[in-house]
């Protein structure tokens, strides 16, 4: 995993994917029957125990720390709550300059991250060697949508008002994001983690003229200062071209496309990068004939391609049957 993420030629792709713990698995439900979502990320002991399940039933080749991007969010003061069926939602949502006030410092947010680094090392311990360990944070934009919106929103309407007409405080807000996701990355690192994704899921929400201006230059802040030669940073965001065209600067080791880009034409563009994705996970509910019919595909296109990692181009939905995510593993890791 770590080879191909530098960019190096592997015997065959690595595999692993978004949300592969979570709500397709039995055993993850049987788990959340008893708790609340927050509370599976809070107890180190359940959140080892659901990072480790996807890979003793199907053995991807890295594991990714159960959690949430949303942790950020808590630990400066949201109010966080994950409700089934409507997703995340944040009670006291971020709107005014006494919100700002409130937040509490980068340094203070880490000490309510605590939790993190004790799960991460916790794993690290009981996951084999051979397997690359995962951590996360969610990019700064990313993150502040939800404590604006106080919840999912496809159109980010707060956001877009707050930067017209506050340009100020959301960019205090994106400072204190940042600042805090930058010491987050470095205490992951310490506790174990092999490489860090960087979910930059809702970055096409915004024109791409403002985006460039106003949510950028924090991007690149946080990945200028947490670059590492062995530890790379994949960026994954939902996005058409010419905003990849501006992602594509940063100095992370890999992009993570969605479905829709072509692997090969990212490949022309960006022969530096490595590469992941970006299998549509509409297959996910397809006949498993025609879903590894997909996978060949792109395992075809990607063959002899240096710096390839296997994925979907977004996570792993509820409704998935647990037999078509070992039947995918097994096609990648059975490749010759
Ligand atoms: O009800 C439940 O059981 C909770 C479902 C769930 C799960 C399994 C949520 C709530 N989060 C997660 C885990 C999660 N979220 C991981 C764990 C590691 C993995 O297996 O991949 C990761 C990396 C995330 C990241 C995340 N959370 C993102 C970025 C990726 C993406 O999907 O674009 C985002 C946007 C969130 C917010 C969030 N948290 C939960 C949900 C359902 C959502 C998305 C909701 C929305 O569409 O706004």
């Amino acid at each position: 995993m770590i080879s191909a993420l530098l960019g190096q030629k592997t015997s065959r792709p690595p595999v692993w994917f978004m949300r592969q713990a979570g709500r397709y698995m039995a055993d993850y439900q049987k788990l959340r029957k008893e708790h609340s979502f927050m509370e599976l990320c809070h107890e180190p002991d359940l959140a080892t125990e659901i990072t480790l399940q996807p890979i003793r039933s199907f053995g991807m080749d890295a594991a990714i720390f159960f959690c949430d991007i949303l942790v950020t969010a808590e630990a400066l003061g949201s109010q966080v709550d994950i409700i089934e069926k409507r997703g995340p939602v944040i009670s006291n949502p971020f709107r005014l300059t006494s919100d700002m006030d409130r937040l509490l410092s980068p340094a203070e947010a880490m000490g309510k991250l605590d939790y993190t680094s004790k799960a991460l090392k916790q794993i690290r311990e009981a996951l084999p060697e051979e397997k690359a360990l995962l951590g996360f944070v969610g990019a700064p934009l990313t993150v502040a949508s939800y404590m604006v919106e106080g919840g999912s929103s496809s159109t980010v309407p707060t956001v877009f008002k707050m930067i017209a007409e506050e340009p100020t405080l959301f960019q205090g807000l994106m400072e204190r994001l940042t600042d805090l996701s930058i010491l987050y990355i470095k205490s992951q690192r310490e506790s174990g983690v092999d490489a860090i994704q960087i979910f930059e899921s809702w970055a096409s929400l915004l024109p791409l003229s403002i985006y460039r201006e106003h949510v950028f230059p924090h991007l690149k802040r946080l990945v200028e200062a947490t670059h590492h030669p062995e530890k790379p940073l994949i960026l994954f965001a939902l996005a058409q071209q010419p905003l990849w065209d501006v992602l594509g600067t940063l100095p992370v080791h890999a992009l993570s496309l969605g479905h829709g880009l072509s692997l090969t034409g990212m490949r022309d563009r960006f022969p530096g990068k490595a590469l992941q994705g970006n299998l549509d996970s509409r297959y996910l509910l397809c006949e498993r004939e025609t879903l590894l019919g997909a996978a060949d595909k792109i395992l075809e296109e990607m063959k002899d391609q240096p710096g390839y990692i296997f994925n979907l181009g977004h996570g792993i939905t509820p409704a998935t049957p647990e037999g078509h995510i070992a039947a995918l593993v097994d096609r990648v890791q059975n490749l010759n």
